[in-house]
């Protein structure tokens, strides 16, 4: 996987040749590169940002600068897109519009669910597009070639997304959570470690990654986890972990997933399939309080 960040601090992205991703890269499952705006500008003051057209506070990224850098990146030749400004408005991220595609811009915009391995993706971090969830990182981790373009500021113009979109780029935008920060950067090494962690061969236990929380088709929170000691300060690791009874262990450990997930995140029990669950799941579930005969548990 090739991966590409644009930046005006690329120095932030250091860190990545530490710890795992460093060993990965290294064994050349990826190759990162982290590339500085500021080299595409051509003005003695190197300014990557203007002012708000309507008027408002703050900067907004300029679009030229970040065409020559994504122009230059995504090998494609400048052209003049003839599309309608506002066609783009409501569809900012992703692939998961509701709505049918109506424009050639939004088939583009609209097509890109899995990526295809052989196109290139191009991710913009901002607080105002839909979450980046687990799902968002498995799929991004089949695609060749990300490049993912950090906003500064107050954000960026949005005919950049728009035009490459119409270039037949398969464009995101992602939120990581309901919160400010100054940049894109923090954002994109979230997204960058979740999705390369991901890539086969990565990690050394690959079944580590099946148990975890938000992954599978039944997304629960984890199980607590404990290591020896048995009896540490006087606290106990529950006796059916010392058991050695496989099948009652798993039941005890699913029956504090669905537990601890209605506790902190009923959202995640609202979502799930009740086909997928078995019986002790059901009879758990609806000792928490949950109807479990519909397509979804749904609260009593
Ligand atoms: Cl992707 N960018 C910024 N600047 N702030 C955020 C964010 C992204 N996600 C949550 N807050």
């Amino acid at each position: 996987m090739k991966i590409d960040i644009v930046s005006v601090f690329p120095e932030y992205f250091e860190v990545l040749n530490l710890s795992l991703l460093g060993k990965a890269q290294e064994k050349g499952l990826v190759e990162v590169t982290a590339h500085n705006l500021r080299g595409w500008t051509h003005d003695v003051h190197h300014s990557v940002d203007d002012t708000p057209v309507g008027g408002g506070a703050g900067m907004v990224m300029k679009p030229e600068v970040w065409s020559e850098c994504l122009d230059e990146l995504l090998h494609l030749e400048p052209t003049t897109v003839t599309c309608d400004s506002t066609a783009d408005a409501d569809d900012t991220a992703s692939a998961d519009a509701a709505e049918p595609a109506e424009s050639a811009t939004e088939i583009a915009a609209n097509a890109d669910t899995v990526p295809a391995t052989d196109r290139p993706v191009l991710i913009f971090p901002n607080p105002s597009a839909p979450l980046f969830t687990q799902q968002d990182a498995t799929e991004l981790s089949h695609a060749n070639h990300l490049l993912f373009g950090c906003g500064r500021y107050e954000g960026y113009d949005a005919r950049i997304p728009q035009y490459y979109r119409a270039q037949g780029v398969d464009v995101r935008e992602y939120s990581i959570g309901d919160y400010v920060l100054n940049g894109g950067e923090v954002a994109v090494s979230v997204m960058l470690e979740a999705i390369t962690r991901l890539l086969p061969g990565f990690m050394g236990n690959a079944a580590s990654i099946v148990e975890e929380s938000y992954t599978g088709e039944n997304a629960l929170l984890e199980h607590r986890q404990y290591t020896k000691p048995a009896d540490w300060r006087g606290i106990k690791v529950p006796d059916v972990l010392l058991s050695g009874d496989h099948a009652k262990v798993d039941r005890f450990r699913r029956d504090e997933a669905l537990a601890k997930t209605n506790e902190l995140r009923p959202d995640l029990i609202e979502a799930l399939d009740c086909s997928k669950l078995d019986k002790a799941d059901r009879k758990t579930l609806m000792a928490l309080g949950w109807e479990v005969s519909g397509a979804h548990p749904r609260q009593r």
